[in-house]
């Protein structure tokens, strides 16, 4: 096949004082960090959706981007062939894995039976192109929210029949991530949530839902699909509402629906600040119930109100980050997936690795920073200094239940009144991080 990228060579580790803007400053997959190569900590993924099929347009305008490789059509072949490029481009860039939609890698058919086959068809050239460049599938998943079929939802539709057609879609879409060796399987909600309540049965839709992941959990066991499950929350866009909305919106509703055991969460910049959190909130109440499972790794804009799935490459984004990576053990099954675009403006093929190095540079910055923070140990110090008075007497005594209303009226009557007389000092550990930075 012809080279869709011929001026580009395998992108290199130059260091910091390379001027190359197709290098490495940052990113050595061989340098070592807490006992682990970078390469094995970051675990990057390319998404096929933005990089491969985006075209730029928005609600304002037509595609802008340059992609001289595609013929535009819809037929298996260009899919194909865009298979192949995409390899390239992923090997070029040195990421070890990818992640799809069903319907970003093959052309959706007539009817469902027409959309496996062209599905199966480009699988196989998935399949050989893994083979040939080593590059893993982070995670599969289906597309539940593009055609208009899913205009009232996905599983939560109103209409039984387009709960069977997802519920199917999702079936196959678990049988190629299993086919192609993929490491997880992702739901996002795409439109599982209202416009408007006075249309929707809330409760029941729920409970569609979770019967769909109920089905894809006794699917896994069937096959045999040993990949880690995962749900992406996002509180809106396309719909007003989503059910998975946040965090802890997506644990609660797995806990009620007896599905944690199953789930672990994949978080995204974007959509942490969507629902008015911080990317670093969401991974602490994810961390904290045990459910880190992996990152999509972009950012908004300040700006800007919606998920504009930018690159990232703020660095005190990537080091927040990766301080609550590491604090729970760092990724095992997932990784950073860049759910990343170029901006429409950015419409050559190399503004595709431009993106990437940047993100992918971002984020070793980023963990090299945070395994300082956590060598130096003065904020874990600082935090384990400031809940000191729970470590022993009344403090031990109520963590651990021994000590019953009445013990604890009585020792406070005792001891008269309080002053809890420690500074949280946040302007001296926000200097101490920029020490590190
Ligand atoms: C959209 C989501 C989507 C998921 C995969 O906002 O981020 O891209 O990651 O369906
Ligand atoms: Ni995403
Ligand atoms: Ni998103």
């Amino acid at each position: 096949m012809k080279s869709a990228f011929p001026n580009i060579s395998s992108i290199a580790y130059e260091g910091p004082q390379s001027k190359n803007p197709l290098a490495f400053k940052h990113y050595n997959p061989e340098e070592i960090v807490e006992g682990k190569t970078l390469r094995e900590h970051l675990r990057f993924a390319v998404v096929y959706w933005h990089t491969f099929r985006g075209t730029g347009s928005d609600p304002f305008g037509a595609g802008t981007m340059q992609r001289p490789w595609d013929d535009g059509s819809n037929s298996v072949k260009n899919a194909q062939k865009r298979a192949q490029v995409a390899f390239e481009f992923i090997q070029k860039l040195g990421a070890p894995y990818y992640c799809w939609h069903d319907r970003d890698v093959a052309p959706e058919g007539k009817t469902l039976a027409e959309s496996n086959k062209n599905f199966d068809a480009v699988a196989k050239v998935l399949k050989e192109e893994q083979k040939r460049t080593g590059v893993k599938l982070l995670w599969g998943t289906a597309n539940l929210f593009s055609n208009p079929r899913f205009v009232h939802g996905a599983s939560t539709s109103c209409n039984a029949d387009v709960f069977a057609f997802a519920a199917a879609q999702v079936k196959k879409a678990m049988e190629v991530t299993h086919e192609l060796g993929g490491e997880g399987y992702t739901f996002w909600g795409g439109r599982e949530g209202y416009m408007t309540l006075l249309n929707t049965d809330m409760k029941r839709e729920q409970e569609h839902l979770a019967k769909l992941l109920h089905l894809a959990v006794g699917y896994k066991k069937q096959i045999g699909f040993k990949g880690q499950f995962y749900i992406e929350p996002k509180p809106k866009e396309p719909t007003k509402h989503q059910y998975d909305s946040d965090a802890a919106a997506c644990l609660n509703f797995l806990r009620e629906y007896d599905l944690l055991p199953h789930f672990k969460l994949n978080i995204e910049t974007n959509h942490a600040t969507l629902a008015g959190h911080t990317m670093q909130h969401e991974l602490e109440t994810a961390g904290a119930a045990g459910a880190l499972g992996s990152i999509d790794a972009n950012t908004g804009d300040e700006l800007l109100g919606w998920d504009t799935d930018q690159f990232p490459t703020n660095i005190y984004l990537t080091t927040y980050t990766m301080l609550s990576v590491l604090k729970y053990g760092g990724f095992t099954t997932g990784g950073v997936n860049f759910d990343a675009k170029v901006r429409r403006e950015s419409f050559e093929p190399i503004d595709l690795f431009y993106a990437h190095i940047g993100g992918m540079d971002a984020f070793a910055r980023g963990l090299k920073i945070a395994a300082a923070i956590r060598k130096d140990g003065r904020l874990a110090e600082f935090v384990k200094q400031r809940y000191a008075s729970w470590d022993s007497g009344i403090g031990a005594k109520i963590e651990s239940g021994k000590a019953s209303l009445k013990e604890i009226e009585a020792y406070i009557l005792k001891k008269g009144e309080v002053t809890p007389n420690t500074s949280g000092r946040q302007e001296f550990l926000e200097n101490l991080i920029n020490e590190f930075i």
